[in-house]
């Protein structure tokens, strides 16, 4: 049994990816369960619940039993799950530049930069003319519209739009499907340091950790204004916690195509200004355009020196 997993807590883009190469491999003669770490994103719940998909199992009921894990939307050590041991990985499905590729000395890898790893898995199905089943399109087709926000993100290509097409000639899906999906990410209920600290990226990088939150949420501007002290708390605890030694924000405006750079400390804010071209006011920097967190880590690769 090989045991198809993501990076812990995934998001919806990994949750889609896990569900879905199980179903391809087992529709393709290999057995295989997908299951998760940790617990999904806001924003992969609300599909699984609103088409009736059962929620993925906890993979660590699985990785002492599996004959090997392939990763899906993941290729980073401080990423994945510290039970996902990276001799046991066969296999590695992701989109990001920064990558441990590798560091996993078994695995066949592919990595391509397209907009979300759900293309990397629908293409699969695509190309060996197996059927995706009615939950599996919804997840990837799901997938792909919101790892490039609506197809409005630099990281969006051609093969992530012509994936969106195939997979939504299967499926009907309910209109104004994509405003509610990005409506109800918005919306948040949890206490705020438990929304980043499930979505929390850590990279090292020359030897330094930064700590990268992120939000794709509409009304970033408002979401600020109301929380920045609130912010500045939960900042000083997970940096503490994670000891970590740069600690950020970015929060994209899903509606509006800009991003808002949180940073309290002068020296990360030096670090981002350097590396993203960009200027603090106070503690917020505003960008045009999109940039996405996995666009953010290569260029804080080039320009950090430590
Ligand atoms: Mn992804």
């Amino acid at each position: 049994m090989i045991l198809v997993t993501a990076y812990e807590s995934p998001d919806l883009d990994g949750s889609a990816c896990a569900y879905a190469y199980a179903e391809f491999l087992n529709k393709t003669g290999t057995s295989a369960v997908a299951a998760i770490s940790g617990k999904m994103h806001k924003e992969a719940g609300f599909v699984f619940d609103k088409f009736n998909i059962p929620k993925l199992p906890n993979a660590e009921d699985f990785v002492a039993n599996s004959n090997g894990i392939v990763l899906v939307d993941a290729s980073e050590l401080l990423a994945i799950s510290n039970k996902t041991l990276p001799e046991k990985v066969i296999e590695i499905i992701d989109h990001r530049r920064a990558n441990d590729a590798a560091k996993f000395p078994n695995a066949k890898i592919q990595i391509e930069l397209v907009g979300s790893a759900a293309t990397l898995i629908s293409e699969r199905f695509y190309a060996k003319g197996v059927e995706p089943s009615k939950e599996s399109a919804i997840l990837l087709y799901s997938a792909i519209v919101s790892n490039t926000i609506n197809f409005k993100n630099n990281i969006t290509t051609n093969r992530d739009r012509k994936m969106a097409d195939y997979l939504k000639s299967k499926i009907e899906l309910p209109k104004n499907y994509v405003s509610e999906m990005f409506a109800f990410k918005s919306i948040i209920n949890e206490p705020l340091e438990e929304v980043f600290d499930a979505d929390l990226a850590k990279v090292r990088i020359n030897g330094k950790l930064f700590a990268i939150l992120q939000l794709e949420i509409i009304g970033v501007e408002e979401f600020a204004k109301s929380n920045m002290p609130v912010l500045e708390e939960i900042f000083g605890r997970i940096k503490k916690k994670e000891s970590a030694n740069y600690i950020f924000a970015t929060l994209i405006d899903i509606e509006k195509y800009f991003n808002l750079f949180i940073c309290f400390d002068a020296e990360t804010k030096n670090v981002l200004e350097n590396a993203l071209k960009i200027k603090f006011i106070g503690n917020l920097s505003k960008r045009k355009g999109i940039l996405m967190r996995k666009e953010v880590i290569p260029k804080l690769k080039e320009s950090f020196v430590g």
